[in-house]
């Protein structure tokens, strides 16, 4: 069918046409059945691409935790997450916002969801693994909603296979809505399907998915890439927002900036929203009226972006407040105009 920008269906009818003119809409029904879908390192980006988001890993391991030995045991039974990577070269804000990964993780969570990790992954030879889970972190309720609260992407700096200790899914646990019982994270740590793909490929799924790893059997390390992307009401995992600095918003897209949450509407002072910050348009999470941006949206922001103010939640600016609120109703009046 002539798929058009139907007002009803929202940003989605750009994103999905985004999605076909980058040839993953089998990927968004593998998602939509199976709850998990992988792209191929060529619909990811070139092999000087993939190159250097090898280089920039290996370089963050090194400084972090020294060079590992040649016998490829310096990792022998981890399994282990090195956090907040993003900072460390301009390779991962590159990785971040590439368009396969972006846009199939919007599909899953909108076009406004907000980064909430990116970490990177190691593991050694030995019995480690990562046992059976869902990504799903509100324990407080028993039953899930219909749609992933968060998304991930991995991406593989290695080749993975049952004996390199991949990840494993658990095809179409994501339509169970709920979390594994003890019984179930045992049986299916041995069942679960490994994941078969080259370095450079990219793995997508939803938090409902359940999913897990295999030990890795040969000497060396498996080295993977991790974003976790949520909707933008949800406290992230790590603090994006805070630790952004200007030249990155400025020389990233508009979109960077709300993946930052740096425009997002919470939390509240006594002057509410800040107005001004939400009339620029970009995309601000929880209060979203930005235009849909673009996966191939490659323009740096430059000056239209900054940090977010150091705000003093609890002083009331009346004039502030009264100026702000004028400018909604003319804003509203000006729309219904329109309408
Ligand atoms: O590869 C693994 O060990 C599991 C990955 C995982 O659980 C995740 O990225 O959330």
């Amino acid at each position: 069918m002539q798929v058009e920008n139907w007002p009803s269906a929202g940003p989605s009818a750009r994103l999905y046409q985004e999605l076909k003119q980058l040839d993953l809409l089998e990927n968004i029904a593998e998602l939509d059945v199976f709850g998990f879908t992988i792209v191929p390192p060529d619909k990811v980006g070139p092999p000087d691409y993939h190159a250097r988001m090898r280089e920039s890993l290996l370089s963050v391991v090194t400084e972090r935790f020294g060079e590992p030995a040649q016998n490829g045991l310096s990792w022998e039974e981890a399994n282990q997450i090195f956090r907040l990577i993003l900072w460390e070269n301009e390779a991962f804000e590159e990785l971040l916002m590439n368009p396969a990964g972006l846009g199939l993780v919007q599909h899953l969570v909108g076009t406004n969801c907000i980064l909430s990790l990116f970490d990177g992954w190691v593991k050694g030879p030995g019995e480690a693994r990562t046992p059976i889970h869902c990504d799903h972190w509100d324990f407080s309720r028993k039953t899930f909603a219909p749609e992933p609260m968060s998304a991930n992407f991995n991406y593989l700096i290695t080749d993975y296979s049952a004996d390199d200790g991949a990840i494993s899914f658990v095809p179409g646990s994501h339509k169970w809505h709920r979390y594994p019982s003890p019984a179930e994270v045992k049986y299916w740590s041995e069942h679960a399907h490994p994941v078969e793909a080259k370095a450079g490929s990219m793995v997508i799924w939803g938090d409902q998915t359940w999913h897990g790893s295999f030990p890795r059997k040969v000497n060396g390390e498996r080295l993977m890439i991790l974003g976790t992307f949520s909707r933008g009401y949800l406290q992230t995992q790590e603090p994006f927002r805070d630790t952004v600095s200007a030249e990155a918003l400025s020389r990233n897209p508009l979109r960077f900036a709300g993946l930052m949450d740096v425009y997002g509407a919470f939390p509240f002072g006594k002057d509410d929203v800040d107005a001004r910050r939400l009339s620029e348009n970009i995309n601000s999470s929880a209060i979203d009226t930005a235009p849909y941006y673009s996966l191939f949206d490659c323009e740096p922001a430059g000056d239209k972006v900054s940090r977010r103010p150091e705000y003093e939640y609890e002083v009331f600016n009346k004039e502030g407040w009264l100026s702000a609120r004028q400018a909604r109703v003319e804003r509203s009046m000006a729309r219904n105009r329109q309408e």
